[in-house]
């Protein structure tokens, strides 16, 4: 028995050498220590020995069981350090590598034009103003010669947030508030978001007007025609021509629309300009007297040009965009082109 014993350790000790993985060395523990193992077996078979025998042969089990235990255990060791190390190097970090190029963000072709409509009126001296998003029915509407049950309040669908409050349909309730805080000389430009429930390929709900404002003792239409002449040939170009339309508006008296040669067709006629050569970019007129009484101007003293356009209308143009809503979609594929 004790020579059967020496033989097992021999033989487990061969075995063992030959391993280098958790999952072997797991099949050789039982093998060896298991349930049907060979050590358990020898166990098993110590009934059938003589009471002399039993103690020394039971002691001499133990020491080689005691002994494929510590092999095992060190063997456990040395396969877990090994894979340790090899997952350290599989997942070394060369922090002294260079940085993957990053892209920058861009501003919207929106703020971008934006940008450049306020700079142009800021260089003629015009000083930019903000103001409420949403407004009461007065700057709105009332101030503005808009009264109650006025064609204008359903021509521009108005989101309504209450009986009193509106999210405003143009900047121009900005424009009244500066007024009411101050006497002129005035010459300011309000840029910003405005609300109207319209949509399709050229409205959205929300879009971005700038609008503007000069109030003084002396100005004239022609000062007016002159302004946005200028603005229209450094926004366009300088052979963009611009013609005054007559129109209407209720805060102004007279009332003109702009037209500038198509920059689609150069005024042949094509889709984009209805085949008229024209395209309308903004809207003006001199302030009519009853939006000066409702900031308490004196009537026989001022007079003043105001105008308004729309952004987006104004970028399409620019950039010849045909669906206003490719602006609100935010697929970087169009966004990356401005
Ligand atoms: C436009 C067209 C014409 C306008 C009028 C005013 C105010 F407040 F002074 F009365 N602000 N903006 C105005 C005038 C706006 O947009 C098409």
């Amino acid at each position: 028995m004790k020579e059967k014993l020496e033989e097992i350790k021999n033989q487990f000790l061969e075995e063992l050498k030959h391993i280098s993985d958790i999952n072997s060395l797991t099949v050789l523990k039982s093998k060896y220590l298991g349930k049907k193992g060979e050590i358990t077996n020898i166990l098993k078979g110590m009934k059938d020995l003589s009471p002399q025998q039993r103690p020394l042969m039971g002691k001499l089990v133990n020491e080689i069981k005691n002994d494929i235990e510590k092999h095992l255990n060190s063997k456990e060791n040395e396969i877990s350090e090994k894979e340790k190390r090899k997952i350290l190097e599989e997942e070394k970090i060369d922090v002294t590598l260079p940085p993957r190029g990053t892209s920058i963000g861009t501003l919207h072709p929106i703020t971008q034009v934006m940008n450049e409509i306020v700079e142009i009126f800021e260089r003629m001296g015009f000083e930019v103003v903000e103001g409420p998003e949403i407004e009461t029915d007065f700057y709105n509407f009332e101030a503005l010669n808009i009264p109650k049950n006025h064609p204008a309040r359903d021509m521009q669908d108005t989101f309504y947030i209450s009986d009193d409050l509106v999210l405003r349909t143009h900047t121009s309730p900005v424009q009244i508030r500066v007024m009411e805080k101050q006497e002129p000389p005035i010459q300011i430009i309000a840029p910003g978001k405005v609300y109207r429930c319209d949509s399709d390929i050229s409205h959205t709900p929300m879009f971005h007007q700038v609008e503007g404002l000069l109030v003084n003792e002396t100005v004239t239409f022609a000062d007016l025609k002159g302004v946005l002449t200028e603005f229209c040939t450094i926004m366009f170009g300088v052979d963009t021509k611009v013609r005054f339309r007559p129109s209407f508006f209720p805060f102004t008296e007279p009332s003109a629309e702009v037209d500038i040669g198509c920059v689609i067709c150069g005024t042949k006629g094509c889709r984009v300009c209805k085949d008229t050569g024209w395209l309308e970019i903004l809207g003006c007129g001199m302030v009519d007297p009853e939006v000066f009484k409702s900031v308490n101007y004196d009537t026989t003293k001022y007079r003043g040009f105001a105008f308004g356009m729309g952004v987006e209308r104004i970028t399409m143009l620019k950039f010849g965009i045909n669906d206003i809503r490719l602006f609100f979609e935010n697929d970087l594929r169009f966004l990356n082109q401005f």
